[in-house]
């Protein structure tokens, strides 16, 4: 097939899931045609039968807020009759599913057919506002085909939008060839030159991550066994973060890396994986770290119990309950053998229910029924 995906090329969840299924799907012999305004950060090396087509913004005095929505739709329109899509696959609602209707409407032909994959907040903030609201629930009900991430997902969607259009889940998925456990020592030692513990958090940091709740966590587990915290990622509350590292007193062993492509190797050297947040869809860096064989230890929200088997590959708990989060922490890795165990099930768990090659054949599976009906 052709397929058209589009994303936010940034440092997201959702653009990872469509960049990493773009790679995947072109490996099984399709051509992948991603229309974005950037090329996807986990897309930066060539790969076969992938292309990419920039969105670019018209610059002109009068717009002082660039049509975005309306470039990607003129962009998915021209790639559309150019290349002769099947279906254009459009990762977070807003506006990528209504610039998708558009471009549909311009080619004029009822193709390509739209597949529109929720993520989160596109529903549970971006959608939920009410002025945003009219227009995604038109855009859902305009695409022929819609996934989310998780049952979770799929219900409040269901909930916030009082739709019956039918809403497939397709978890995500992780490529468990590629997120291994046992990483490398050198990398290792270069962290933890003491042999202290490692903690790693990945996010974009935004403040529904609750970032600093993972430096109090860290705080409360470092005064007691000698440890390092890995954050990756940048964003919106990282300076609060790193405020709080030094009030806290344990700014030297926080280390700040920034936006990084290759996370499996970070996350291979962990011994926990941090995520505190508010809100949660799914939880994508905690399945990678979970294939790495790196319990999780989160919270309660969301999609997260779906992916996290409390008590098994990590535990969960409310949001906030920083001591709680530091005690299960502690818990873990003060018992080795207990340890041990959560990491086998948490890289078996990983391999057993979100490989990739379990999850893609079911994208491909579902774009051939949308296209065929
Ligand atoms: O988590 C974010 O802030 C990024 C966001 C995105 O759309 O890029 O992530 C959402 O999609 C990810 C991939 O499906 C999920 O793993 C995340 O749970 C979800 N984030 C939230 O629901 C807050």
């Amino acid at each position: 097939m052709r397929i058209g995906i589009t994303c936010y090329p940034t440092y997201g969840g959702s653009g990872v899931v469509a960049s990493e299924l773009g790679k995947a799907l072109a490996q099984r012999g399709h051509e992948i045609h991603f229309i974005s305004y950037s090329l996807p950060f986990r897309l930066q090396h060539y790969h076969e039968r992938i292309f990419f087509h920039e969105v670019e913004m018209v610059d002109y005095p009068l717009l002082e807020h660039p049509p975005y929505a309306l470039a990607l739709a003129a962009k998915m329109s021209e790639v559309g009759a150019q290349v002769g899509l099947d279906c254009f696959h459009v990762h977070y609602a807003m506006p990528h599913a209504v610039s998708a209707f558009l471009a549909r409407a311009i080619l004029g032909q009822g193709r390509p057919k739209i597949v529109t994959t929720l993520h989160g907040t596109d529903i549970t903030l971006v959608g939920n506002d009410r002025s945003l609201f009219p227009m995604t629930r038109f855009a859902l009900e305009q695409s022929d085909g819609l996934t989310c991430v998780s049952r979770y997902l799929q219900t409040k969607t269901r909930e916030v939008f009082d739709t019956r259009r039918p809403l497939v889940v397709i978890p995500n998925f992780v490529d468990t060839r590629r997120f291994t456990p046992g990483g490398r020592s050198d990398l290792r030692a270069c962290m933890a030159p003491h042999g202290e513990r490692i903690l790693v958090h990945l996010s974009n940091f935004r403040t529904v991550k609750r970032v600093p709740d993972t430096v109090r966590i860290f705080a409360q587990v470092c005064s007691v066994l000698p440890a390092k915290l890995l954050l990756i990622g940048d964003g919106q509350d990282r300076l609060q973060a790193l405020h709080l590292a030094r009030s806290l007193e344990v700014e030297a062993d926080v280390i700040f890396l920034g936006k990084q492509d290759d996370v499996e190797s970070l996350l291979s050297i962990a011994d926990l994986f941090l995520l505190p947040s508010q809100e949660e869809a799914f939880g994508l860096a905690a399945l990678e770290a979970m294939s790495c064989a790196v319990p999780v230890i989160a919270t309660a929200v969301g999609g997260v119990p779906e992916v996290v088997e409390d008590g098994k590959t990590g535990f969960l708990l409310p949001p906030g309950d920083v001591q709680g989060m530091a005690r299960a922490c502690l818990a873990l890795l003060g018992d080795e053998s207990r340890h041990a165990e959560f990491r086998e099930a948490a890289r078996r768990r990983a391999v057993a229910h979100f490989d990739s090659n379990l999850i893609v054949p079911l994208y491909e599976a579902y774009y051939r029924e949308v296209v065929a009906s």
